[in-house]
């Protein structure tokens, strides 16, 4: 039902913020069609003159107002995007000449020889084939087009080779423990692999494993490794990194930095000398990140993988050195049972005396890992026993801003904390109707094990309750 919505919707979105070369020229071609074709219609009537350039202008204005959204490639966090954002200005202004010289060519040429009243003028002389012009046209272009290609090679494997940064080596700055020590000067590396519709980032040198929404260290390089799980999906995280495919069968790779290092940063900042390093400046340093680097950036899938492709979002939230030794913790601790027991107890209870384990949080997670059977296809680290892989690993997901892969939103976006009213709303919704939310997921249906396929004792359905969807929004929201 909504599926051609989301298609078109999420179609718009992508050639709306697409930056490959070829859109860029294909607007640019479209533009003098338009122009021109405007030009020889409106010449007649001088108001129409006016309203059209004020039209032009216009939506030149209303442009400039979006340059600024969280998933703006125009504002750039860090050297990949930065990169990439070069090379889209240099292609624009490389078609942007173009556009100027045959849309004046044209419009010269219709104003000059246009016909006039009463025009006696014989035809102009028709010329055709000048091999000068011709070689000369040539040339032309494949010099503006090896003037694109060049930077565009080396931007390609600029964003695919991963820098060897001694400051951004794991030695250099991680300073939680269990560090196995070859990892030392290996930068960050996260698994990124994507699902229909959502994504798992594996943490391989930390042991840790979350969804949706991946924590990365301001100023630091983070190889990526990309896979998916079923069909081709993209990488995007627009402030940060332009899109890399997750191609079923291979493992594509990349790099990502949130801000720049502290070399790149001096540059920039015009102190001399690369060996330049004082505490001052490292304050200074420190503060940019913490200033202009540490937030929360939006992503997307951006290859049209299905049914909710449109729903795929991702986030990364970008912390400093400590909060991501702290994450780490938490990741690994994971949960324990809602009255502290330990979980032998409270499987021992669930086996003989499950009436015994009361409350709502006990409640929910009688259900969790019974009747509901999400323990089937999620992990929530902590519990032995529930570690399904089939979904997102559920981990600290009361801590998360937002599920369902980024769709149902609860963070305050003036101070970036949870509201705890809609997250709430947002789980039960969640677990009430994923088949609206998210059209086709996996949780709903899944071959005879989601949640819209619950039977009881005789086979029957038999959905969740109200009372039961609630217990469960309880218990997922203490996950944190
Ligand atoms: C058949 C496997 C399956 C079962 C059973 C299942 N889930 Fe899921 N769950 C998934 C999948 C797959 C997703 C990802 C859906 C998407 O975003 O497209 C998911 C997503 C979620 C999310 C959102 C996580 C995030 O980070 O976005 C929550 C919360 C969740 N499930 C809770 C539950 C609860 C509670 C139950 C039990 C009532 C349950 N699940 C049962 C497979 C399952
Ligand atoms: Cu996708």
């Amino acid at each position: 039902m909504n599926n051609i919505e989301d298609i078109l919707v999420t179609r718009l979105v992508e050639t709306y913020f697409m930056s490959y070369t070829y859109s860029v020229v294909k607007l640019f071609t479209h533009q003098t069609t338009i122009l021109l074709y405007l030009v020889k219609h409106i010449l007649s009537g001088l108001t129409r003159c006016i309203q059209f350039f004020s039209a032009f202008t216009g939506v030149l204005f209303l442009g400039g107002c979006n340059l600024d959204t969280r998933m703006s490639t125009f504002v750039t966090k860090g050297p990949v995007a930065e990169t990439q954002y070069d090379l889209f200005m240099l292609t624009v202004w490389v078609t942007l000449g173009i556009f100027i010289a045959v849309g004046g060519a044209f419009a010269f040429a219709i104003i000059k020889f246009r016909e006039r009243p009463n025009d006696d003028r014989p035809m102009p002389s028709q010329g055709h084939g000048n091999p000068l012009v011709e070689i000369g046209l040539i040339g032309a272009s494949i010099l503006l087009l090896v003037i694109i290609a060049v930077p565009t090679l080396q931007g390609i494997w600029y964003t695919h080779d991963t820098p060897e940064d001694p400051e951004s080596f794991m030695g250099a700055w991680y300073s939680g423990e269990e560090l196995a020590e070859e990892e030392a000067e290996n930068p960050l590396i996260i698994k990124v692999i994507g699902y229909q519709w959502w994504w798992a980032f594996e943490y391989p040198q930390l042991g840790i494993t979350t969804a949706n929404e991946m924590v990365i260290p301001a100023g630091k390089v983070v190889h990526l490794e990309l896979r998916s799980f079923d069909v081709i999906h993209s990488f995007w995280l627009p402030r940060i990194a332009g899109k890399v495919d997750l191609i079923p069968g291979r493992t594509n790779s990349m790099w990502i930095q949130a801000g720049d290092n502290f070399l790149r940063w001096k540059e920039k900042q015009g102190v001399a000398g690369p060996e330049e390093e004082s505490p001052a400046l490292r304050a200074d340093y420190a503060a940019y990140l913490e200033d202009e680097i540490h937030n929360y950036y939006y992503g997307q899938c951006a290859e049209y993988c299905g049914d909710s492709h449109a729903r795929m979002h991702f986030r990364a939230t970008v912390v400093d050195n400590e909060e991501f030794a702290e994450w780490v913790i938490d990741e690994r601790t994971g949960h324990g049972t809602p009255d502290g027991k330990t979980w032998d107890d409270w499987y021992a209870d669930y086996a003989d005396n499950p009436d015994s384990l009361t409350g709502d949080l006990n409640e929910g997670l009688k259900l969790f890992m019974g009747r509901a059977k999400c323990a089937t296809c999620h992990v929530v680290k902590g519990n032995p026993r529930a570690l399904g892989v089939a979904g997102p690993n559920l981990t600290n997901v009361g801590s998360r801003m937002s599920i369902a892969a980024g769709w149902l939103n609860h963070r305050i976006e003036e101070d970036g904390s949870i509201d705890l009213k809609k997250q709430y709303d947002n789980f039960y919704k969640w677990i009430k109707e994923t088949d609206v939310v998210k059209p086709g997921n996996r949780m709903w249906k899944a071959g005879g094990g989601g949640i819209g396929e619950l039977i009881d004792e005789n086979g029957d359905p038999a959905l969740l309750t109200e009372d039961e969807i609630h217990k469960l929004s309880l218990y997922l929201q203490s996950l944190k």
